[in-house]
């Protein structure tokens, strides 16, 4: 499984992690460079977790997966409501934009919000299994810890991600 994020998530060797995927905090890249990934790999299942003002920044990009309908793409929103790695500002959309109907306009579905562990895992777990592209908005506190930051420079991410695939 391949997963490519923007956020701030520690690696875990359960999954080939594509962050940060060419820089650091490339707000809203996540979900193109997800896209490319799994319609250059339909044999792997690639997750995409991205933060809410990053998915309501690159929304034009999501109009290009509508349009691709890769069979394994899975598009996790880890809502905060705030730009918590910008500074914890509010979010333009916050509490004001429903992203699980968003996607069903845009023609990406299933699209579902779960309020609960249980159902994340129980939805998380369907999405994996489901045969084409997938959108699971994920509401969220704030961070309690410390900002996970990469300790990579931005050259050595390229060549990391580029490893990946060769
Ligand atoms: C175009 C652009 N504007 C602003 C920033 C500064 N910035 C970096 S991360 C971030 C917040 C991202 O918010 P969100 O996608 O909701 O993820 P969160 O940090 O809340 O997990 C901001 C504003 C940026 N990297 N790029
Ligand atoms: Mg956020």
């Amino acid at each position: 499984m391949l997963v490519a994020y923007e956020m701030v998530i520690p690696p875990s060797p359960q999954y080939i992690t594509l962050r940060p995927v060419y820089h650091h905090h490339e707000m809203g890249l996540a979900p193109s460079v997800g896209l490319g990934v799994a319609l250059a790999h339909p044999e792997r299942k690639v997750v995409v977790i991205e933060g809410d003002g990053s998915i309501a920044m690159g929304l034009s990009s999501l109009v290009t997966i509508a349009h691709n309908q890769p069979d394994n793409l899975m598009i996790v929103c880890m809502d905060n409501q705030i730009y918590e790695a910008g500074g914890q500002n509010p979010t333009p959309n916050a509490g004001r934009m429903d992203f699980v109907k968003t996607m069903e306009g845009l023609g990406i579905t299933p699209a579902r919000s779960v309020d609960s562990p249980d159902e994340l895992r129980r939805t998380a777990s369907e999405f994996l299994s489901h045969r084409g592209c997938s959108f699971l908005h994920v509401p969220i506190g704030k961070r309690k810890g410390p900002l996970h930051q990469p300790t990579l420079k931005p050259y050595e991410m390229k060549h990391r991600f580029r490893s990946l695939f060769t």
